[in-house]
This record gives structure tokens, sequence and C-alpha cells, in this order.
């Protein structure tokens, strides 16, 4: 129990259990959430703040801070609990939050003091009050009336050893509804978009730290052509590069493209989940037509876009020889950076409620979520099958044959040869971590 609360604060982001239960740790973090760097900049000011990357440093269990938050994502949320229990233990003040908290609070609420379920924006300082005056609530939630926040603070995290790109935010939410996605179990078709100064501002931020980069997070960017256009060609005067994710769909639209390709978008992520329309109309996203993602993926490639994709398996319309499938799928798309996982049941999802009324979950063990195991029974195989062709998909992806066709090979190499080495040089990483039976999720 604290008695004087030292308002120091110390913001863990956990890193995830591989499948022998160790933790996963890496040399340098090249992807970063912006949740932690957020928060603390909506700390105020008497508060004293500090991040822990717990990928690639270790948590400090006897920090002197008195309170303790915790970020949540994924199946990384066992580690987020392991976590709250020993600073528990400690007499620490411990607030939980992000996605997967967020989908389960009644479960969190039973390792710390507090969760903070959905947006933190418009509750954070009435946490931090509460803790003050000690009266902390179990529980914090209000919608957001508008996405706005001040610039994010990577000071705390530039002296560590993280890659050369920092996140920027311009939408939150989605307004579409696939099922087994977290983000329409949150938001439920709420999307909030950020003004194009405040985007500005904080892309201005990370050129003006040094970083020639930045990852634009959205998950549906194009869903307002005009906001897009505006926003694109205020970043081209900036003359960065940028990464992010968006709908396949941009590849329909050659106007849009060239203003993306000429703002400085080096890389773009696409959700293609899978080549079944089977398994698309299972997961809600009829919309998505797999017989056009080569002919879009290849005009993407056209305007000098590089291909990165997720995928997962084991859906309704997958079977055995669909996976197989997707390996070639791959290959002939040269996707630069493919990255595919177990179509998971997450607690909260529309797909785990659909899977539990069929009784189909065949796994309850919360370690066993981490998008490399099957925890529920699909339709054409059994889980050990499914499990079994995940593995085999990433191996046959991940040949050195696979690799050096998409990278080496590729008919751009000459274009960026020093991106397309980048791409070689992450992909021998993939396959090194595939090897040892790690998803390539973090790099
Ligand atoms: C960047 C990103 C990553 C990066 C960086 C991750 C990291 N550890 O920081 C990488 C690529 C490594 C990654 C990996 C994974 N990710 Co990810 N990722 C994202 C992405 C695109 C953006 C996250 C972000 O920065 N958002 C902006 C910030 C400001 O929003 P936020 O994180 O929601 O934070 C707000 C609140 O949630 C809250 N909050 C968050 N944390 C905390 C903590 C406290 C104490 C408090 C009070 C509040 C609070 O306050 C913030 C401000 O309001 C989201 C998609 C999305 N729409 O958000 C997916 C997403 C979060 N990822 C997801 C998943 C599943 C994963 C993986 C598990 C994938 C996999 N199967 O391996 C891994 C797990 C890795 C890990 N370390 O845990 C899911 C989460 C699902 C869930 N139920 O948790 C999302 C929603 C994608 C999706 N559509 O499904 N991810
Ligand atoms: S999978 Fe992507 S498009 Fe579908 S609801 Fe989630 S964020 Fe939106």
């Amino acid at each position: 129990m604290v008695f004087y609360l030292n308002k120091k604060i110390l913001f863990i982001q956990p890193t995830p259990y591989d499948s022998n239960r160790k933790l996963i740790k890496k040399k340098k973090l090249y992807f970063l959430g912006l949740a932690l760097p957020l928060l603390a900049a909506l700390t105020p000011e008497d508060w004293e703040c500090s991040i822990c990357l717990e990928t690639i440093e270790d948590v400090d269990f006897d920090t002197d801070a008195d309170v303790i938050g915790i970020s949540s994502m994924g199946h990384a949320v066992v580690r987020t609990i392991d976590i709250a229990k020993e600073f528990k233990k400690r007499g620490k003040i411990v607030i939980l939050g992000g996605y997967m908290v967020s989908l389960m609070p009644e479960e969190a609420k039973k390792y710390c003091d507090c969760v903070v379920i959905g947006d933190a924006e418009e509750v954070w300082h009435s946490v931090l009050s509460d803790i003050v005056s000690g009266d902390i609530k179990p529980f914090y939630e209000k919608t957001l009336t508008k996405l706005t926040y001040p610039l994010p603070r990577f000071d705390l995290i530039l002296n560590k050893n993280i890659g050369d790109f920092l996140p920027v935010q311009a939408g939150r939410g989605c307004p579409n509804v696939c099922s087994f996605c977290s983000v329409y179990c949150l938001y439920k078709t709420k999307y909030y978009r950020r003004d194009i100064e405040d985007v500005m501002r904080d892309i201005k931020q990370i050129k003006s730290l040094g970083f020639k980069k930045f990852l634009l997070l959205d998950d549906n960017i194009l869903s307002d052509r005009e906001y897009s256009i505006k926003l694109f060609s205020e970043i081209k005067k900036l003359n960065m590069q940028w990464l992010s994710q968006c709908s396949v769909k941009i590849g329909e639209d050659d106007e849009l493209l060239k203003i993306v390709a000429e703002s400085g978008c080096v890389t773009l992520s696409f959700g293609l989940e899978s080549i079944s329309q089977e398994s698309l109309n299972s997961m809600q996203k009829a919309w998505a037509d797999p017989l056009e993602y080569s002919r879009l993926l290849k005009n993407i490639r056209k305007h000098g876009i590089d291909l990165s994709t997720e995928m997962v398996v084991g859906a309704e319309g997958d079977t055995l020889e669909s996976i197989r499938a997707t390996a070639k799928f791959i290959e002939d798309n040269k996707i630069v950076v493919p990255r595919f996982y177990i179509l998971t049941p997450i607690p909260g999802t529309e797909f785990f409620k659909q899977m539990e009324e069929q009784n189909r979950i065949c796994n309850k063990d919360i370690y066993s979520y981490n998008g490399t195991e099957a925890v529920h029974i699909p339709k054409n195989m059994t889980p050990e099958q499914l499990t079994r062709a995940y593995w085999e998909l990433y191996n046959d992806v991940f040949t050195i044959k696979s690799i050096v066709n998409r990278t080496l090979f590729h008919s751009d190499f000459f274009k960026r040869p020093f991106m397309y080495l980048f791409y070689f040089a992450v992909n021998l990483y993939y396959r090194s971590q595939i090897k040892r039976k790690i998803t390539p999720n973090i790099i």
C-alpha cells in the first residue's frame, strides 16, 4: 500500500511470451505504438513519467515510481497481467489500459487498481487526480468527443534502441465491421479523424527530432478521399518517407496512388486476410474480392509503392489446399514483407461469440491465443492440421528461393536497391524467427 505518493509514473509496453512461454526479446524495436508517448503527454507536468519497452529492455520491478501504467495488446496481455501482479505485490498503484483489457475489463480488474476502457484522452486527468485524492475508481470509460491531444512525448523513448521511424496518427477506429477485429469490437464503426493541422504538427515534430520517416496510423485512411488528398499534399512538402496500412482498393485509384507515392509513401501494408471469398464473407469482409487482389497489387507496385501484407488462415472457406496456394499468391505478387496469423477468436470479438455459440473453441488457455496455434475448430480441417498448415505456409514463403525472388530479383530492385536490401534482410530475419517458431510480429 502506498502511503505517500511521489507522482512518478512508469508506463510499460509488455512484450509477448513465445510459444515456449519465454519472453520475446529483441535488440532493436522498429515498430512502436503511440499509446505510451501519448499518455505521458496527457499527464500533468507535476508528474514524472518514464517508459519501458519490454521487448528491448527489462522491467525495473524495483522502480521508485508509485504508479505503474501498463498497456495491453493481443496475447501480450498475459504478460501485462503477470507484470501487474508483481507490482501489486510490491504495493504499487497499477493501472491497465489498451485494447485487450478494454475487451475484458472485469477480468483485468482482478489484477490492478483500475482499468481504463478504450480511449484515455478524456479520462486520464480524472484517473490521476483520483489517485492523488485516494479515491480511485475501478473503471474509467468515456467516449471521445473529438480526437485531439498534445504532442506525444517521444523524448522519453529516443534514447532507446528504436528504428528509424516514429508513429503519427491520422484516424482512430474504423467504419467497417470485420467480425474478428478488435477495432470493430471496441469502436463499433465509430471513426475519428484528426485535424490535418494536428497531424502535420506531429509529423513536423518527428522531422525536427531528426527522423526522415514516419509510420502513419489509421485503419481507414482512404474512407475520406478529400481528406487523404489534402493530408498527402501537405506531407509532400516535408520531403519525408512514410509507411502505412490501407485497403487494397487504393489500387483502383490511379490519381490517389500518384499523390500517395509523390508524398513519400514507400510501403503500404494490406490486410488481405484470405484468398478465399468464402472466408472473407464469413469474416464480414465481403467487400474485398480476392480475384481482384493481383490486379490491384500490381497497380500499386507500378506507382513505386512496396507491398506488405497481413493474412489469416483458418477461416470458414479455408482448406489445406487454399492455405498451400497462399504461398504461391505471395510469390506471384512479389510481396516484400508478408505476415500471417492463425485466425484467432479474441475474447470480446464477434468471431469469439460465434465460435462459443457453436461450441467450436477447443482451447481456452489464453497463452495459446497468440495467432500461431489453432484455438478454434476450423470448418475444413482439424485444429492440429491448421496449426501445421500455418507453419508450413510460413516455411514455404520464407524459403531462400522465395525470399530472393521477392526482394533481390524483384523487378524494382534497381530503382530502390537499398530498400530491397533492407527487405531482404527483414526476410532473412523473419526466416530465422520462423525456424524458432516465433511468428514475425515485432521487428
Ligand atoms: C502500431 C501497432 C503495433 C506495433 C507496435 C506495438 C506495440 N507494442 O507498441 C506492432 C507492429 C509491433 C504490433 C504488434 C502487435 N499487434 Co498491434 N497494432 C498497432 C496499431 C496499428 C496501432 C497502435 C497504436 O499506436 N495506436 C494509437 C494509440 C494512441 O492508440 P491505442 O494503442 O489504442 O491507445 C489508446 C488507448 O487504447 C489507451 N491505452 C493504451 N494503452 C494504455 C495503457 C494505459 C495504462 C492506459 C491508461 C491507457 C492505454 O490510451 C491510448 C490513448 O487513448 C493497432 C491498430 C489500432 N487501430 O490501434 C494494432 C493493434 C493494437 N495490434 C493488435 C495486435 C493483435 C497485435 C499483435 C498481437 C499481432 C500478433 N498477432 O502478433 C502484436 C502484439 C505485439 C505486442 N508487443 O504486444 C490488435 C489488438 C487486438 C487486441 N485485442 O489487443 C490491433 C488493434 C490491430 C487489429 N486491428 O486487430 N502492433
Ligand atoms: S480488420 Fe481493418 S477494416 Fe476490418 S474492422 Fe478491423 S480495422 Fe477496420
